[in-house]
């Protein structure tokens, strides 16, 4: 197809208001950083993806950009040459800490992510249909996110409070339920925990089944927790939780774990490329793996990592990162075409306050997005806000997401370790 190719790539670094959450490793600071991936073509249709906008990520975005211009929109296979041959042997690291070790493949497939997904936002625009049927078509019509909650600050230190105010116990986790819930409709409710000591986070999560006694319930402390600690937790939680997320690091330790526990346990940290999977497996480390198109190569090899895992009997769910609606848009097209999908995915959306890159972001209706079936990802770029945002990203100063370096420039004692507890 003549006018599919790339002529031109644009990757933008964008900055958006960030509330103060609370995790494992500290606290959001006050700006989330993205970056927006436009792959234009000769006919002027443009394609987007949206990935992480951390410096040494945007750093090899921007080697595999230059490397695209010539390639046809079609070429996926080439897509990754081209990717993998403009980062060599660079590894972007893990900064965040909360998305499991890096590794060559996992930067590969990290950096090839946004421009499979804005090269199959082409295809479908160039042939009038929708992502979802470039994945192999719809099994739903309708995708279920889940309500993510936090322990959260009423507002970044020197701020006015934010809209959704203070949880920092039992009563405010639940009230943050009620304010999500009522808004957006989610069924299922997943908590961040590694925070406070966990008979704390217990309290919260009987909290929240004494309030929504028929949402399916998840609590996930990013490996804060030893084994001896996590196997306590899971007993104490039998029959409350639908999984436990990452309560303790290593494939070794979620299998001695996973043996003794009552519930699934699931992972966006011990099991974060394919390499992993044959030892996670035989070892039933895990019960559900929180497939994230991101990092695991975008959206076609998210749905064969789905169908591996449908080999093994093991479930899949859907992670986020704080992101903007180009991802969502993305995540609700892979949740369409993913029959294994067994879980409500997890979106940040609610904590973006409306901010967005997209002219009309999709929305949730009782806790699910309707799947667009209009050509390619269905979003538009908004370009008057990419442009705001980017200034935003420049005025910020913030390079890389860094919630600890944030914490202890408020708390210098703040100290954080895998397995505290
Ligand atoms: O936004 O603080 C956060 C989350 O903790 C995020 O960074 C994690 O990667 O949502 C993620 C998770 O499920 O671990
Ligand atoms: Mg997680």
């Amino acid at each position: 197809m003549s006018g599919l190719e790339v002529t031109k790539v644009v990757v933008t670094p964008i900055a958006f208001p960030d509330p103060p959450l609370l995790n494992a490793v500290g606290v959001h600071q006050p700006w989330a950083l993205r970056a927006i991936v436009e792959v234009h073509t000769g006919d002027g249709l443009v394609g987007l993806g949206e990935t992480y906008g951390d410096r040494r990520h945007l750093d090899l975005l921007r080697r595999a950009a230059a490397q695209i211009a010539g390639l046809d929109a079609f070429d996926l296979a080439g897509l990754r040459r081209r990717a993998a041959h403009a980062i060599g042997a660079l590894d972007a690291g893990d900064q965040h800490g909360l998305t499991g070790a890096s590794s060559q493949a996992k930067t590969l497939l990290r950096v090839f992510s946004p421009f499979e997904v804005a090269c199959l936002d082409l295809q479908g625009q160039a042939i009038g249909r929708p992502v979802h049927d470039l994945l192999g078509g719809k099994v739903r019509d309708t995708v279920p996110f889940s309500a993510y909650l936090f322990y959260k600050w009423a507002a970044h230190p020197g701020a006015e409070p934010d809209e959704w105010g203070e949880a920092l116990d039992p009563a405010g986790v639940v009230e943050q339920a009620r304010m999500m819930i009522t808004r957006y409709g989610f069924r299922s409710i997943k908590l961040k925990g590694g925070v406070f000591e966990p008979d704390t986070e217990i309290e919260a999560i009987r909290a929240l089944r004494d309030a929504f006694p028929d949402h399916p319930l998840r609590l996930d402390p990013n490996c804060a927790w030893t084994v001896a600690t996590s196997a306590g937790v899971a007993a104490k939680t039998d029959g409350l939780l639908e999984y436990l997320e990452d309560p303790t690091p290593s494939i070794a330790g979620m299998a001695e774990l996973a043996a003794r526990a009552p519930m699934p346990l699931a992972t966006n940290m011990c099991v974060v490329e394919f390499a992993h999977l044959p030892e996670a497996f035989a070892a039933g480390a895990v019960g559900v793996v929180l497939a994230d198109h991101h990092y695991w190569g975008g959206l076609r090899l998210s749905t064969q990592l789905a169908t591996i895992c449908q080999t093994w009997g093991v479930g899949v769910s859907m992670h986020s990162n704080s992101h903007l609606g180009i991802s969502l848009a993305a995540m609700t097209h892979l949740g369409a075409a993913t029959p294994q999908l067994s879980y409500a995915a997890d979106t940040h959306t609610p904590w973006q306050s409306g901010a967005d890159v997209v002219e009309r972001p999709l929305s949730f209706v009782a806790g699910s997005v309707t799947v667009p079936d209009t050509p390619g990802l269905g979003v538009r770029l908004d370009r008057d806000a990419l442009a705001r945002m980017h200034e935003d990203y420049v005025r910020s100063g913030i390079t890389e997401r860094d919630d600890t370096a944030y914490m202890k420039s408020l708390d210098p004692t703040y100290e954080t370790r895998p397995e505290r507890w």
